[in-house]
């Protein structure tokens, strides 16, 4: 049975978390397979509003398995905060199932990646501050902590020695701060031991034996499309594979499992943290666009920044996750506009450019081609079939769907899991 993977198409916060809850009623596990607790994810379910950052948001769907895979990195104060907070409003968290391969983020990287950014003055990310970036170099360089490390203190020891062998260089003769004693980490991880013990388990294996089972997973991404570390616009980006090519490495399902990618798609755009957005908005509509689609960071409360929607992104994003349906969301964000511009190609220096550029240069220099769209001034809210929205807002969902690069199967129409048009 089928594997199905959601994924950013944009700069995220597409409204991901509200797409997998949709499905959760109607899958058996939910994945997250990249990055930590620098996700923020927000479902509105009636008058309840839950915003998830580490936990999977099929956390919230009560037959669902949730899974964090391998290609995780779990802050572990973070995890245990997420799920005493679901059990304190009646969310059942028991089901919880969490990779032994996965890393563990320790309070030394949270460190550097704050001071990180410091040093690195007018040329900072953006990061979230949660420790993401210097988890995953660990992970590379073979410094990394995972989870099954701290069920064998004498290992969790070793290990912790040796990355702050490294680490503290770093810190005392970089950036002048004071050495990490090796205790406190270690003591610090294995004071979660008994708790994280029965969620632990062989989850891609426990994935596989559901597929060859008939059971439906679903893969759902942090971050997106554009700040994937390998597709993304780096160098500002997250460090890890936000694509449908981090669902496979980092849950360990194969390629040929997966059935259905669903990309998420804005019907603007949206960007928190630096790094090039050409129909970024410095203008009144901007603002208008952040106050009216509620564009602050579930993490970390930043205003995002607005702009108008990118064909090209979007149609790079259905060509690298291969891309077999979009959701559109927040389509009720743009009634009021009298015209809505559509980035449809790039002038760059001079030229036009109808996809992405190949370079950062390019895509820096890139200047957006736009096309006018007739806006709609009835509120969209209340409507639950393609036929109930004005005639505009259908011609501009069209026009986005010929351009896209994939067609357009759901559109969200409000925040809640009810504000939802379903068209195939
Ligand atoms: P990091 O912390 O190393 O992953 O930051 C690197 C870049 O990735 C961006 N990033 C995000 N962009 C959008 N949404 C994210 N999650 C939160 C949300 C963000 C928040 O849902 O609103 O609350 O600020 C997210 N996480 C990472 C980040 O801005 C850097 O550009
Ligand atoms: P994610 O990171 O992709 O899961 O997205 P976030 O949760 O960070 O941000 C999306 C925001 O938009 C959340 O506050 C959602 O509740 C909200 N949202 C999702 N879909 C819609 C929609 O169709 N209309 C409106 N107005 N809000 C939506
Ligand atoms: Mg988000």
């Amino acid at each position: 049975m089928p594997a199905v993977v959601i994924v950013g198409a944009q700069w995220g916060d597409e409204g991901k978390g509200k797409a997998t809850d949709l499905l959760g009623s109607r899958v058996d596990y939910v994945v997250k397979f990249n990055g930590g607790n620098n996700a923020g994810h927000t479902v509105v379910i009636g008058d309840e509003k839950y915003a998830l950052h580490l936990l999977p948001s099929g956390i919230l769907s009560p037959g669902c398995v949730p899974v964090i895979g391998n290609g995780v990195v779990v802050d572990l104060s973070v995890l245990f905060e997420e799920i005493d907070g679901l059990e304190a409003r009646g969310i059942d968290t028991s089901k919880l199932r969490i990779s032994a391969n996965a890393h563990v983020i320790a309070d030394y990287n949270r460190t550097l990646d704050k001071v990180g950014e410091r040093f690195l003055g007018s040329r900072k990310i953006g990061t979230t501050g949660r420790g993401i970036g210097p988890t995953y170099a660990d992970k590379m360089n073979r410094l990394g902590i995972r989870i099954q490390d701290l069920f064998d203190t004498k290992i969790l020891r070793q290990k912790v020695e040796g990355a702050l062998d490294m680490k503290n260089q770093v810190l005392t003769k970089v950036y002048n701060r004071r050495a990490v004693e090796v205790d406190e980490i270690v003591d610090e991880l294995t004071s979660y031991v008994e708790r994280l013990r029965p969620m632990v388990a062989d989850t891609a294996l426990l994935l596989h034996d559901a597929l060859a089972a008939d059971r439906t997973v679903l893969l759902e991404a942090g971050q997106a499309t554009l700040l994937d570390v390998d597709h993304g616009t780096y160098p500002f980006v997250t460090s890890s594979s936000a694509t449908t090519g981090g669902a496979c490495t980092g849950s360990g399902i194969a390629p040929t499992a997966i059935t259905r990618v669903i990309g998420i798609v804005k019907a603007y755009a949206t960007r928190v943290g630096e790094g090039p957005f050409p129909t970024e908005l410095f203008d009144a509509d901007g603002e208008r666009l952040r106050v009216n689609g509620a564009e602050f960071g579930t993490t970390t409360g930043r205003p995002r920044r607005c702009g108008w929607y990118d064909a090209p992104v979007a149609r790079y994003a259905a060509r690298i996750n291969g891309v077999t349906d979009f959701v559109l969301t927040k389509l009720d964000v743009l009634t009021g506009w009298e015209q809505i511009p559509v980035c449809v190609a790039y002038d760059v220096d001079g030229e036009r450019v109808d996809e992405m550029p190949m370079t950062q240069t390019g895509f820096h220099h890139a200047k957006p081609v736009y096309e006018m769209f007739p806006g709609w001034t009835e509120d969209i809210s209340a409507a639950r079939t393609f036929e109930d929205l004005p005639r505009t807002a259908q011609e501009y969902v069209l026009a986005l769907e010929k351009i896209s690069g994939a067609r357009i199967s759901t559109i969200g129409v409000g925040p809640d899991r009810e504000q939802t048009i379903v068209r195939h």
